[in-house]
């Protein structure tokens, strides 16, 4: 049986830069899920009778919303729905089935890199039949629903079994459990050579895969020691856990910091990577050396070529603003285009689908190709080993020498988590305010050229996004970014980039935060961020 539910509109259900995130107790409350989820149906048209993707990263409160998204996909009309078993599809491989099976899209549950847990983060998400994220439009669409809606759709089921692989009926609504990681195995297979990979396994090449007890641990267990045969081992943390095992699943310096330690130790592997929350993020570290993300994109679009997926080149590059200018050096070198968008992969989708950009990257550890319509942790990972098979050189090796050839961007991220909101929108308000009397004036010996809050005008379908973060740009190609999150799920994150080149080779081995300090206390004096925030350290550095 439908019934349809009278409800009352919560007025917190803006999607941020990835979907609704909030507190379990929040997604707790009554019809809170419900009211979000029909909010996203009714902000679609015309998807009666079609399928839809429904899948998460396993942690705590998964089950609960994956039977309530399937009984009011029942309800609403969907004619199928499949569902990745015991409710994991990893944010890539949801990509990859919506792509592949030509679905109508997917919800994803998930927080991404937010710890889980009874009182930690849960998130959901939406994404279209292209396989990406939902672009601005349609979450501006879907907060506007959340806003007025006042009753949702749910059918009278029984709760499915989403742990056996195969196909039921509920409702009237064909409902199909899958292998959550066939397919995303076999378009990995179809991109890289895994043949020359398992040869570099077989000659001893040792690797170390942290999954963080998230969505990864089973791709990467079947990746790369089923399929690729890597020592049993390889893959550390793999079972997912609904509280990550008490961790943050942010692969990042200070949460993968066990990572970091025995990639710099004296038998370090030759190679270590990990992953977050919903498998869309990596770390790359080769033995005694931390590659950035920002370096990460722009080495592996020069080397995409050694891979079978990528022998005929790229389309071209497309980073988000804050992301250093590594890349844009690659393209110019490559002589293909450079696209720079606001922070979040919604932005990357227009660029993929007009076959305008190849390779995706953010500094924030994501990093991806138009093999799916969202950044993807393993890929970038294989990519890396594909590149190091072709090459036969270390990590380290390929990291100097693309530095020598192309110089070196320094690069930080400064964040200050947990602020209140109010003195972090005092302080951006405030440099928004100055930023018309900046340029031409010095700071700590370094004038500013340029200072503006950046807008990005879509190239393909013509959209403006406005307000993406405030750029103080040096002369001499130095700058520095402020922008505030929009994933956190309490009071307000600051995160403050700081980018300096480097042509020189004989300085390409300065301690980053030693490179950039002038630049970090010239952040400071432009945005008061220590008087703003009233902390005297960012809480977190990468
Ligand atoms: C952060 C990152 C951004 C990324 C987003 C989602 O957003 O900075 O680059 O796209 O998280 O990643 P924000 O608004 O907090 O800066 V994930 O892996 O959390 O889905
Ligand atoms: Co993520």
């Amino acid at each position: 049986m439908i019934r349809t539910v009278p409800t009352k509109p919560y007025s917190d259900q803006r999607p941020g830069t990835s979907g609704l995130r909030k507190k379990v107790p929040v997604f707790q409350q009554e019809h809170y899920a419900e009211n979000f989820i029909q909010s996203i149906f009714d902000a679609l048209d015309d998807f009666k009778g079609k399928t839809l993707v429904i899948g998460g990263d396993g942690r705590f409160y998964n089950r609960e919303v994956i039977q309530k998204a399937i009984a009011m996909a029942a309800a609403n009309g969907f004619g199928k729905v499949m569902v990745g078993q015991g409710g994991i599809l990893s944010t890539p491989a949801a990509s990859h089935v919506i792509r592949k099976y030509k679905t109508f899209g997917g919800i994803i549950l998930s927080a991404s890199h937010n710890p889980g847990g009874p009182h930690e983060d849960f998130g959901i998400k939406y994404n279209a039949g292209n396989g990406g994220p939902a672009p601005e439009k349609l979450t501006d669409a879907i907060f506007a629903r959340t806003k007025a809606i006042s009753n949702f759709k749910i059918a009278d089921v029984e709760p499915i079994d989403i742990d056996t692989v195969g196909t039921v009926r509920a409702a009237g609504m064909t409902v199909e459990i899958i292998d959550p990681v066939a397919d995303y195995a076999e378009l990995m297979e179809s991109l890289f050579d895994f043949e020359a990979l398992r040869e570099l396994f077989k000659s001893g090449f040792r690797m170390r895969f942290d999954a963080m007890h998230a969505v990864t641990g089973p791709y990467a267990k079947e990746i790369l020691e089923n399929r690729l045969g890597a020592p049993n081992g390889t893959c550390r943390n793999f079972k997912p856990l609904p509280d990550f095992g008490g961790h943050h699943p942010d692969p990042n310096l200070v949460h993968a910091k066990h990572l970091y330690d025995e990639m710099m130790g004296p038998d370090a592997p030759d190679f270590g990577a990990a992953s977050d929350g919903d498998g869309d993020r990596n770390l790359i570290i080769g033995k005694g050396i931390f590659v950035t993300p920002s370096d990460s994109v722009a080495m592996l679009a020069a080397n995409a070529r050694l891979a079978p997926g990528y022998k005929d080149g790229l389309k071209g590059i497309a980073r988000s603003m804050p992301t250093s200018g590594a890349a844009d050096r690659v393209a110019h070198k490559l002589g293909i285009g450079i696209y720079e968008t606001p922070t979040g992969w919604k932005f990357f989708g227009n660029l993929l689908d007009a076959g305008m950009a190849t390779i995706c990257g953010e500094e924030s550890a994501g990093t991806g190709s138009n093999h799916v319509r969202e950044k993807d942790g393993l890929w970038a990972v294989l990519l890396w080993l594909n590149i190091l098979a072709a090459r036969g050189e270390s990590c380290k090796q390929i990291v100097t020498e693309h530095w020598a050839a192309y110089g070196r961007n320094y690069y930080s991220r400064h964040d200050y988590e947990e602020v209140e909101s109010d003195r972090a929108n005092a302080l951006v308000d405030e440099l928004r305010a100055k930023l018309g009397s900046l340029p031409g004036t010095s700071v700590r010996g370094m004038t500013i050229a340029s200072a503006d809050d950046f807008a990005y005008h879509d190239p393909v379908d013509g959209s403006t996004s406005e307000h993406q973060g405030i750029r103080v740009l040096f002369e001499g190609g130095s700058r520095v970014v402020f922008r505030l999150s929009g994933t956190g799920t309490s009071g307000a994150t600051l995160r403050v980039y700081i980018e300096r080149y480097e042509p020189d080779k004989s300085r390409h081995d300065l301690d980053t935060q030693a490179a950039l300090a002038d630049l970090i206390a010239a952040a400071d004096d432009i945005a008061g961020i220590r008087s703003h925030t009233g902390r005297a350290k960012p809480s977190v550095i990468t």
